[in-house]
């Protein structure tokens, strides 16, 4: 009678056990970015594993406990190849599929960050610099904008592509009440610049590079290579790859959201790099996860995860206010 007690007691502890692991794969529902798919994905797979073996094993021991209650006497085992050949076999079938489950993930540039100091990225990626430091993140954008407009500005290293200019008067160096139609700068200042393929008055593309212009009002121009920047809270377009590249300006930090499945160490003078694609738009919360002093559990800060068309409105409102 006792026994049967203790085998119903273990077969609850048994059952309690799968439910505590199964629940948060349940829980998990939908996932917000393409990593956090694929290492839930590896989570289950590896799940469906474990169970069947784990409940496998445990029968066996829990009848074999169970059978043999009563015996007097432990018989010695004799050898039984088959058995060992089998159980042999089994094991690496098992740990062949853990491996390449795990290696399909791993290896995934989703999931497994690069080290470069430069990442060539093409394109079609949105770039954000993440910088750690006693106690705030800081982020850095790359803003590539057309159909921009603006007043008061003062724009440093710009390049306008595809302007024409009417009007300009000046050697080439220093343009004063320069026109600019198509990206207009009107009464503006521009020092230190060079104007090149502008006829003096109408018709040409032009570009200007390293150009400083004060006070200027511009309409429907084009930035390429600007920079934007936030604190405390990083912004992130949806369905984009987005590369994040990591690095601290004073000690070991770590870039940790686990609402978007992102975690990345900051080391001070070297970039750490994490892919990723987010899935659905919302906010998620940011810690650091690497003990950097008195105030590391204040370390907080936000993702905001907003829609390609938002996120560009974001780039274009922070450039603009970082000129003027
Ligand atoms: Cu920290």
């Amino acid at each position: 009678m006792v026994n049967r007690k203790r085998v119903g007691l273990m077969s609850l502890f048994g059952v309690t056990l799968f439910l505590a692991a199964v629940q948060p794969a349940v829980a998990q529902g939908t996932e917000s970015t393409v990593t956090e798919g694929l290492i839930w994905g590896l989570n289950s797979n590896l799940l469906y594993v474990a169970v069947p073996i784990t409940v496998l094993v445990e029968g066996i021991l829990i009848y074999t406990v169970w059978k043999y209650r009563n015996a007097d006497e432990a018989k010695p085992t004799q050898e039984n190849r088959r058995l060992e050949i089998t159980w042999t076999i089994a094991t690496a079938i098992i740990l062949l599929f853990v491996g390449v489950a795990s290696y399909q993930v791993l290896g995934n540039p989703y999931v497994s960050a690069t080290s470069d100091q430069q990442v060539e990225s093409p394109g079609n990626m949105e770039e954000i610099e993440v910088y750690g430091q006693k106690y705030i993140w800081n982020f850095e954008y790359r803003v590539d904008a057309e159909g921009v407009s603006g007043s008061g500005l003062t724009l440093e290293n710009v390049s306008l592509d595809g302007a024409t200019v009417t009007n300009v008067t000046g050697d080439g160096i220093r343009v004063e009440n320069a026109q600019i139609s198509g990206s207009s700068i009107e009464s503006g200042t521009l020092v230190n610049g060079t104007v090149t393929g502008a006829e003096n008055t109408t018709g040409d593309d032009v570009s200007f590079d390293g150009v400083t212009v004060e006070s200027a009002a511009i309409s429907d121009a084009t930035i390429r290579n600007g920079t934007a920047s936030s604190s405390g809270t990083m912004m992130m377009p949806t369905n984009r790859d987005v590369e994040i590249n990591i690095t601290s300006r004073d000690w070991l930090h770590s870039f940790h959201v686990p609402g978007l499945g992102l975690k990345q160490d900051a080391f001070p003078g070297e970039w750490n790099t994490i892919k990723t694609r987010a899935t659905e738009t919302g906010q998620h919360q940011l810690y650091c996860a690497e003990y950097c002093g008195s105030g590391h559990s204040q370390m907080l800060g936000n993702v905001t995860v907003v829609s390609q068309d938002e996120y560009q409105r974001f780039l274009v409102e922070s450039w603009l206010e970082a000129q003027s």
